[in-house]
């Protein structure tokens, strides 16, 4: 069952207004692509890398952290607490929840190298050689509806975490480090993916599923508000969105 988009639309007659005076103003520089906009004119209004909306939402019980905060808390640059500490500005997916966020404009480009970088908020433990993770498989989407997922194969054994993930590197730029570029995948932190691996030339959809049962092989993470795969942000490495 898939939630309702989670912002909320103007009015049919005002939508109308808005995109007959924001088209002529949004046309990609240089891009020569038509405008789109998973968000249908309704993100969150900010011109920025990061993702612009949450197309759709749909959690499984009990998580529910964060979700008072859907969708500004998943948008915007992640807020990330360096290697040892889970940041705490996230929604949980629990185990086996999805999200879907849109990005407007240009969307995420393929470029050299990772394309996008998805946060979660996986953490440094015991002598900082093991990290605690709450993996979740990406896909990405041009259309919205045919979404390719780069692997993310959990052992079960809750191992070293599994590569192609999300979720399994901690997040170092946010607000105690403002000079770590949260769009450069060498010192952001998070988890890279190239759009490339997936023959891929631009997407303007990611959907990220949970797999922490997977990954553990039980459901030792899954109970709770916090259960899962705990989304802080998502961002365009070389694409720019904008809404307006
Ligand atoms: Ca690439
Ligand atoms: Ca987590």
């Amino acid at each position: 069952m898939s939630s309702p988009r989670l912002h909320r639309s103007p009015p049919p007659r005002l939508a109308a207004a808005l995109l007959a005076v924001a088209l002529p103003a949004c046309a990609p520089d240089g891009g020569g692509d038509a405008f789109t906009d998973p968000c249908d004119g309704d993100g969150d209004g900010a011109r920025d890398p990061f993702a612009d909306c949450v197309v759709a939402f749909d959690p499984a019980e009990p998580a529910g952290f964060g979700h008072d905060a859907l969708p500004d808390i998943v948008l915007g640059p992640p807020q990330g607490a360096g290697p040892d500490a889970g940041g705490t500005d996230v929604a949980s997916l629990g185990c086996g929840g999805t999200i879907v966020l849109g990005f407007s404009g240009e969307g995420i480009v393929d470029g050299p190298g990772p394309d996008l970088l998805v946060f979660e908020n996986p953490f440094r433990v015991g002598d900082g050689s093991a990290t605690f993770a709450e993996p979740g498989e990406v896909a990405a989407s041009e259309d919205g509806e045919t979404f390719v997922a780069w692997p993310c194969d959990p052992t079960g054994d809750g191992g070293p975490p599994p590569p192609g993930c999300a979720g399994i590197t901690p997040v170092l730029a946010g607000p105690n480090a403002p000079d770590v570029d949260p769009t450069n995948p060498d010192e952001a932190g998070g988890d890279a993916f190239d759009l490339a691996d997936l023959g891929l030339s631009r997407a303007h959809y990611i959907r990220i599923t949970d797999r922490t049962r997977a990954y553990y092989g039980d459901d030792t993470w899954c109970g709770g508000a916090a259960g899962g795969f705990d989304l802080d942000a998502a961002a365009a490495v070389h694409g720019t969105s904008w809404n307006d």
